[in-house]
C-alpha cells in the first residue's frame, strides 16, 4: 500500500472512537500468501495452537475429547511461525499508520493476540463483551491492535463488533462480571451494547483499534472457515511490566 492509506481522517477517526477500519490496508499478493500459509497451518493444526474448548466461551465444545473438541480456535506465535506473518506484522502498512497513533518508536507485542486468529463452522464459539487490556500488563493502557481480515467478516460468520467511544469510559466494576465481560443483564450496559458497530470487512480490509475500545463477536454459522491475522503495538515508552505475562516473549521492534 501506499504510506498515505492511514489518512489523518483515520487517525482522528480513531482518536474519536477507538477504532477505524482502513479499507484494502494488504495487497491482493500479500494476502494470498498469509492466507495460503495460514490454511497450511490450520489443516495440520501446527502447534503452537489454542482450542475452542480451552476457552469454555459459550458455544465452545466441553472439552478436548467432545465432539468438535479439536477445533482450533487461534493459531499462536505467529510471528515465530512463519516469516510472512512477520514480514506482515513488522511492515510498513501497520507501522505508517500505527506511527500517526502511537508515535515513533513502534513495539510489537509478540506475548498477546501475534495469531491467525480462525473461527470454523458447527463448532466456533461467542466471545462477549470485553477490553483486551483486562489481562495485559503495561506502563500505560495505551495498545492498538491491527486485525486484518483475510476473508470476508460479516455478523453470520463472527465478525467482530464494537462499542465506540468506550476506550476513554471508565466503567464500575459491578457492571463487569468475574472474567471481565459485560454482564448483559445491567441497564447500562444494554444502553450502551445498542450503540453496537458491527463493520463489515473485505479482504484485505484491517481494523485498528484501543486495548480500551469494547468489542464482541458472534460464532460462525456459514460453511467457511473465517481466517484474521491479529497483531498487538505500543509505543517503546510503554514497555510491559517487568515479569508479567505481557513482557515475555520479548517485543520486537517495527
Ligand atoms: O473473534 C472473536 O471471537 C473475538 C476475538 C477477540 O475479541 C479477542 O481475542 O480479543
Amino acid at each position: 500500500m501506499s504510506p498515505s492509506r492511514f489518512t489523518s481522517e483515520h487517525a482522528q477517526q480513531f482518536a474519536e472512537a477507538g477504532l477505524v477500519v482502513v479499507p484494502q490496508l494488504a495487497s491482493g499478493q500479500r494476502l494470498r500468501e498469509l492466507r495460503g500459509v495460514a490454511l497450511t497451518h490450520l489443516a495440520a493444526a501446527l502447534a503452537p495452537v489454542e482450542y475452542e474448548a480451552d476457552l469454555h466461551y459459550p458455544g465452545a465444545p466441553l472439552s478436548l475429547s467432545a465432539p468438535g473438541g479439536a477445533t482450533v480456535r487461534r493459531l499462536l506465535q505467529a510471528c515465530a511461525r512463519d516469516r510472512v506473518f512477520r514480514d506482515w506484522a513488522t511492515g510498513p502498512e501497520s507501522a505508517v499508520a500505527l506511527q500517526q497513533i502511537l508515535g515513533a518508536r513502534i513495539m510489537l507485542s509478540q506475548a498477546h493476540h501475534n495469531c491467525v486468529m480462525t473461527k470454523q463452522p458447527q463448532y466456533s464459539s461467542e466471545t462477549g463483551w470485553h477490553q483486551d487490556i483486562r489481562y495485559w500488563s503495561f506502563q500505560r493502557p495505551e495498545l492498538v491492535s491491527v486485525w486484518l481480515a483475510l476473508g470476508r467478516e460479516f455478523p453470520e460468520n463472527g465478525c467482530l463488533s464494537f462499542l465506540p467511544g468506550t476506550h476513554t469510559m471508565e466503567f464500575a466494576r459491578e457492571r463487569l462480571d468475574e472474567a471481565l465481560f459485560l454482564r448483559a443483564e445491567n441497564p447500562l450496559n444494554q444502553a450502551l451494547i445498542a450503540t453496537r458497530l458491527t463493520p463489515v470487512l473485505e479482504p484485505g480490509d484491517a481494523v485498528f483499534f484501543h486495548c480500551r475500545t469494547l468489542h464482541a463477536a458472534g460464532s460462525n454459522n456459514t460453511t467457511d472457515t473465517k481466517l484474521s491475522l491479529v497483531f498487538s503495538y505500543h509505543s517503546a515508552d510503554n514497555p510491559p511490566l517487568p515479569g508479567t505475562r505481557s513482557a515475555s516473549p520479548p517485543a520486537l521492534a517495527v
